[in-house]
């Protein structure tokens, strides 16, 4: 049977100030059913969040973030990289359009050389071995020039010397968005991986993992079909890190 076409961002909700997008999008989910492909954009968000609570910052109008309702129920659940794939896909894609050129620090940052350009937090709701519900929360620094932040940071208006129309750039990114989502949910047999590999941030090179109190020199060979960054020691012996599992150390940062 193909699954529906999945319309990104065509019901669009906008705010000019809210705490988080990614809180209003679980807030909303828990009492409704919001349309799939529903968009929660914000001009200023007074909690902008990543992963472990980590302050997201942006200033007032400057920059995209936006969270973006799916129900993937096509997608199995030890598939869920699938939607970092296409998530990270996405946005190197659109920033590419702008002539710059972005990876992806694995599993999901995207990175334009050492500095971090966009952050991506996902939130997925699993029933039985089916994914019910994600929120895919982004952050896209455009028209930002001056960072507070401890990574180094940069935007698109710092990349090109330019700056954006941000609600053409919402527009054109749920474009992108939209072709590789549902390129993937019609059954496409566009390999993601294979795609996704070539793009990861020090990809081929020497790095340092931390684990269990050790430190282990590597060299980043890729990933697996689970998403698992896979790492060679010096004897060629292959390891697959999950995600929180280990720092990583890049020689190449600064
Ligand atoms: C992320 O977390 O990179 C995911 C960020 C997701 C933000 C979006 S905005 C819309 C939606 N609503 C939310 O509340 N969140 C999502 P993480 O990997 O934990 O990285 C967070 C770290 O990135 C911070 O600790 C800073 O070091 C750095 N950082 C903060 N703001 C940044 C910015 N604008 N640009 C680059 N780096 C930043």
């Amino acid at each position: 049977m193909l699954s529906s076409y999945t319309p990104i961002g065509k019901n669009l909700i906008q705010f000019e100030s809210i705490g988080s997008t990614n809180d209003y999008a679980t807030e909303l989910l828990s009492k409704s059913n919001p349309t799939d492909g529903t968009v929660i954009t914000a001009s200023f968000q007074t909690t902008g969040h990543g992963q472990f609570d980590r302050k997201w910052e942006s200033k007032q109008g400057e920059n995209l973030l936006l969270s973006l309702i799916l129900y993937p129920h096509f997608m199995p659940t030890d598939q869920q990289f699938t939607l970092s794939m296409v998530t990270v896909l996405s946005i190197i894609d659109y920033l590419k359009d702008k002539n710059i050129t972005a990876k992806v620090k694995w599993p999901n940052d995207i990175y334009v050389e050492n500095n971090k350009i966009a952050g991506i937090l996902i939130k997925n709701s699993i029933v039985g071995s089916k994914i019910n519900s994600s929120i895919i929360g982004i952050g896209l620094n455009i028209n930002q020039k001056k960072f507070e932040s401890n990574v180094h940071s940069t935007s698109m208006s710092l990349e090109t010397g330019s700056n954006f129309d941000v609600t053409k750039c919402l527009s054109d990114f749920c474009l992108f968005f939209e072709q590789i989502y549902n390129d993937q949910k019609s059954g496409s047999k566009m390999d993601l991986y294979a795609t996704f590999e070539p793009l990861i941030y020090g990809l081929n090179e020497k790095i340092t993992l931390q684990k269990n109190q050790s430190e282990t020199d590597m060299i980043i060979k890729g990933i697996d079909g689970y998403g698992r960054l896979k790492l060679v020691d010096n004897q060629n012996q292959a390891s697959y890190l999950t995600h929180g599992e280990g720092t990583i150390i890049y020689k190449t940062a600064k």
